[in-house]
């Protein structure tokens, strides 16, 4: 199902945005947040993804953030059409896709997309608290944590963005948007600023507008148009149309 004016040429798309969230991950077995089996209806937000939650107790936010590690690191896991089709685009196209994601996940680049740009962070990436050093770690964060770096022990904490906490690239990110002709927003409920906000400066920048989703998100009447279905089937067939001959 799709609502809005219909397809526009092409070549108008270019360059295009793409905003991805935890929608398109969903049929690569991770989960979302605010869905009815989302994270956000078994944890509390303010407990697990703040920086005061973590200051409280460290102990239940290293868990948190270890066990999703685990998940994503499971061999079940791997990325869908839905990324795979976005990878294609950008290879299609080199310099005219930029892909701003707030997942924290890797699934974009396990299927081959070159630059990704994670606004809220990376899972498979530790921070030291004592040096800032970022690295990438597949294994468990906690208290026998070193940093390779500095050599701290204990001071380890996800490399990710939490909630007042500032999201990183912006400038980046509203350098592209205010230059896109093309702004898609791909599985993402459009609840969490400042990326929700991105779609209005693709809007003022008189770009074309586009949201694909499982279902019309309350960010609708933001989007020229509306593409709906699991990622993996509307994703491809979006992108199928920049790709033909
Ligand atoms: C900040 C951590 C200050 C990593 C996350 C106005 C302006 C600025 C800030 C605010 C503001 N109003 C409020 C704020 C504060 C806050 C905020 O937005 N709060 C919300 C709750 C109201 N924002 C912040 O704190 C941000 N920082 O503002 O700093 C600042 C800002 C700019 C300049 C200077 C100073 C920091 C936000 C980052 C927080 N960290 N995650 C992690 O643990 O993962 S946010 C978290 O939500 C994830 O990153 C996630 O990606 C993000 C958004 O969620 P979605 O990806 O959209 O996922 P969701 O479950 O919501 O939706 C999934 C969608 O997929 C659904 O629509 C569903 O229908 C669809 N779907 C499901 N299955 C499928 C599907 N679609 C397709 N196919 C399917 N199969």
């Amino acid at each position: 199902m799709s609502s809005g004016p219909g397809q526009r040429a092409k070549g108008d798309w270019f360059p295009l945005v793409i905003l991805t969230g935890a929608g398109i991950s969903k049929e690569s077995g991770l989960d979302t947040f605010r869905d009815p089996d989302g994270i956000w209806k078994r944890h509390r937000l303010e407990d697990v993804a703040t920086p005061e939650g973590f200051a409280r107790n460290p102990g239940l936010v290293q868990a948190f953030y270890n066990a999703r590690r685990r998940s994503l690191l499971d061999r079940a896991i791997a990325p869908n059409a839905a990324h795979r089709a976005i990878a294609e685009l950008q290879a299609a196209r080199p310099g005219d896709v930029t892909l701003v994601t707030q997942n924290v996940d890797d699934l974009h680049e396990r299927a081959g997309s070159g630059e990704v740009w994670h606004m809220h962070g990376e899972l498979l990436r530790a921070q030291c608290q004592a040096c800032g050093h970022s690295w990438e770690c597949r294994e468990d964060l906690g208290e026998e944590t070193v940093c390779p770096e500095c050599g701290a022990r204990g001071r380890a904490r996800p490399d990710v963005v939490w909630f007042g906490e500032i999201p990183r690239m912006l400038d980046d990110i509203y350098g592209a948007v205010e230059r896109c002709r093309g702004f898609a927003a791909i599985g993402t409920s459009g609840q969490v600023y400042p990326a929700a906000g991105l779609v209005v400066e693709a809007v003022r920048a008189g770009a074309h507008t586009v949201e694909l989703n499982l279902e019309p998100t309350d960010g609708l009447g933001l989007f020229g148009e509306g593409i709906y279905g699991p990622a993996s089937e509307v994703v491809p067939s979006w992108v199928a149309q920049f790709l033909e001959g």
